[in-house]
């Protein structure tokens, strides 16, 4: 098997945080200019644009083809607009205005036309919880998913479906809703803990600890089928999923080490064979960002107070 190919998308010395991709776009918030703004890079022409550098706050990227998306501050720091833009016209538009957050929060998901986030409607995170809401782009109407009263969190959308962490039974469950039928369904209601679920397609993907240790199972929306991807005995987590392959970070290498040594492991949902991918410095383990085609995005620490953005090909 050939290495996975390495390659930096954003080396410049300042942070550069959480990498979306979308085929050949990358998009990401960083501060080389002073405050955060919103870049791209096109992996095919080896080149990066600027999106957005409003001279405030801009954060929390994410991209589904020519359309980009992020939180943005330009109103002033408690103020928490949505933003587009679209770059087969390069016209920049107001999606909505959503409540501040007020706890740990995941910037926005987008696939086509629906945009998602964990919504703060009610405001005391620690009391409400988070519900799931959207917004259609092409309809121009707002989508409430999940506004149950316990926590859901982390939702990801594909196509009609979207997926999220959900914990109104108390330990974390994984649940959908259908935007085309408009109804609710379970996922994964396992009494242990199920979260960070991914979506394409047919297939979703989450992290679950069923096993007394993180480990990464999968579901067949189309057979309604739940199947095990990687139970090896050591910390699988944060799995993604883009057509028929599954990527997670794994600890499985740490054992003799004081230090963590994390991989990114692979599997292959038509022939079902897991392989290893690459071996990354990680100094908070949280590095692996999002994956599409063949294609993972990623950050990691460079020096002292250096951010970058990289990017790894599959091999
Ligand atoms: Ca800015
Ligand atoms: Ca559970
Ligand atoms: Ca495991």
């Amino acid at each position: 098997m050939t290495a996975a190919e390495t390659f930096s998308i954003c080396t410049k010395p300042s942070q550069h945080y959480d990498p979306r991709i979308s085929e050949n776009i990358v998009v990401w918030h960083g501060n080389r200019n002073g405050n955060y703004d919103i870049y791209g890079f096109d992996l095919s022409a080896k080149s990066d644009f600027l999106i957005c550098i409003d001279e405030e706050e801009q954060e929390d990227a994410a991209i589904s083809g020519d359309i980009i998306i992020w939180v943005d501050h330009r109103k002033g720091g408690y103020v928490y607009d949505i933003y587009g833009y679209d770059l087969s016209t390069e016209t920049e538009f107001l999606i909505t205005n959503i409540r501040q957050p007020t706890g740990p929060w995941r910037g926005p998901n987008i696939d086509g036309n629906v945009t998602i986030w964990e919504d703060d409607l009610k405001g005391y995170w620690e009391k409400y919880g988070y519900d799931i809401r959207g917004y259609n782009l092409a309809t121009k109407t707002k989508l409430p998913i999940c506004v149950n009263p316990s926590h859901q969190a982390c939702p990801k959308v594909s196509g009609n479906i979207v997926v999220w962490t959900d914990d109104r039974n108390g330990n974390g469950d994984i649940y959908a809703y259908d935007l085309s039928t408009q109804t609710e369904f379970a996922i994964c209601t396992n009494e242990a803990y199920q979260g960070w679920a991914d979506i394409c397609g047919n297939i979703v993907v989450w992290q679950d600890e069923r096993n007394g240790n993180s480990d990464v199972y999968g579901y067949d929306l189309s057979t309604g089928i739940e199947f095990p991807i990687c139970t090896e005995l050591h910390e699988q987590v944060g799995p993604l999923v883009s057509s028929n392959i599954v990527v997670w970070e794994d600890e499985r290498h740490s054992w003799r080490q004081e230090k963590l040594d994390y991989w990114f492991y692979g599997y292959n949902l038509s022939t079902r064979t897991e392989f290893p991918i690459a071996r990354y410095d990680a100094i908070f383990g949280m590095g692996l960002q999002d994956f599409d085609g063949d294609t993972i995005v990623y950050y990691d620490m460079e020096g002292e107070g250096t951010w970058k953005i990289m990017g790894l090909r599959l091999p």
